[in-house]
């Protein structure tokens, strides 16, 4: 069976058709979808066919969502945050994870879609602060274009007071792989954020190239470890997760373990040190309703548990 290759996607010239391109979405959804059976270490499945003018269009149509993660404490099970995780509800494809799209994203609409991803984030926490308490943090993941914008940060902080936020409760993921040295404006930005009360995590820590030296020269509050670091079998692994989580207690640096998806992961992690949980182990992403509803449940339960027992 013939796939189309990135060389045979034709130009808008020969197919400017709405109804080709959409065939052309299908058959990537497709090879996609082969790819988790077929290539199993090749977890990321394969960006869409898709052109500028689609994605564009979804941004006008307000097809791109946030789904929310929910983040736990393990020692109380309570969600304590949750990191924000684009998506897009595509009108025939359903539900698209970002591998799919974010790399068809043009640089002119990455400044556009980090705006929409941060809008959203705020007004989920406006919504969120009426059922939890102010410690309740958003993590956001930011994009290069947001990271070289020296007035990102300014920027954000004064949509954040607008709407009677703390910084506190935003956290920016930025990936591990963030070069400190390679840009001057990224280091700026970050320590804007950071000196604004802002919390920096450093995503996928511990599955790329490993820049330890991004934890001495950039304003780092947390490390996600890297879902690849946690669900692996091989002991040497587990070690390292150990001393991850060992030095980020010495150096200050607070934990959050990715991709947890069995209670043997979770007891071991727990026995390595302070550490946060996210995973399908506790919860799967969710839209923010779903994600209320597991709140509104936690503060009544904890309310009841602080009731005076009656005598
Ligand atoms: O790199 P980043 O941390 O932003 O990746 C988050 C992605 O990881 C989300 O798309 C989410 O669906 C996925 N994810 C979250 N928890 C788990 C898990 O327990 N197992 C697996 N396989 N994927 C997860
Ligand atoms: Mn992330």
């Amino acid at each position: 069976m013939m796939t189309p290759s990135s060389k045979q996607v034709p130009s808008r010239l020969t197919f400017p058709d709405g109804k080709i391109r959409l065939l052309m979405q299908y058959s990537g959804w497709i090879r996609g979808f082969e790819n988790q059976f077929f290539r199993a270490k090749k977890h990321r499945a394969q960006p869409l066919h898709l052109f500028p003018e689609d994605i564009r269009r979804a941004m006008d149509n307000g097809e791109f969502v946030q789904h929310y993660q929910p983040i736990v404490n393990p020692k109380t099970g309570h969600i304590t945050g949750a990191e924000a995780l684009l998506r897009w509800q595509h009108p025939y494809l359903g539900l698209l994870c970002p591998d799919r799209f974010l790399p068809k994203v043009p640089k002119y609409l990455h400044k556009r879609l980090g705006e929409q991803v941060i809008d959203s984030a705020l007004s989920s926490l406006q919504t969120i602060r009426s059922t939890c308490s102010d410690g309740f943090r958003v993590s956001v993941n930011i994009n290069a274009v947001q990271l070289e914008d020296t007035k990102f940060p300014k920027h954000v902080l004064s949509k954040v007071r607008q709407q009677g936020l703390c910084p506190k409760s935003l956290e920016f993921e930025v990936l591990e792989d963030v070069n400190p040295n390679a840009t001057f404006y990224t280091s700026y930005v970050l320590k804007r954020l950071h000196d604004y009360g802002f919390s920096i995590a450093l995503d996928d820590f511990g599955a790329g190239k490993n820049r330890l030296s991004a934890l001495r020269t950039l304003p780092i509050d947390r490390i996600k470890i890297d879902r690849s670091l946690v669900k692996t079998e091989r002991p040497v692994h587990w070690h390292i997760c150990k001393s991850l989580i060992t030095s980020a207690k010495a150096l200050g640096l607070r934990v959050t373990a990715e991709g947890v998806e069995t209670k043997e992961q979770l007891t071991r992690l727990k026995s390595y040190g302070p550490v946060e949980i996210q995973g399908f182990y506790f919860h799967r992403p969710m839209p923010l309703d779903q994600l209320m509803n597991k709140l509104s449940q936690q503060s009544s339960e904890s309310t009841q548990a602080n009731m005076p027992v009656a005598v």
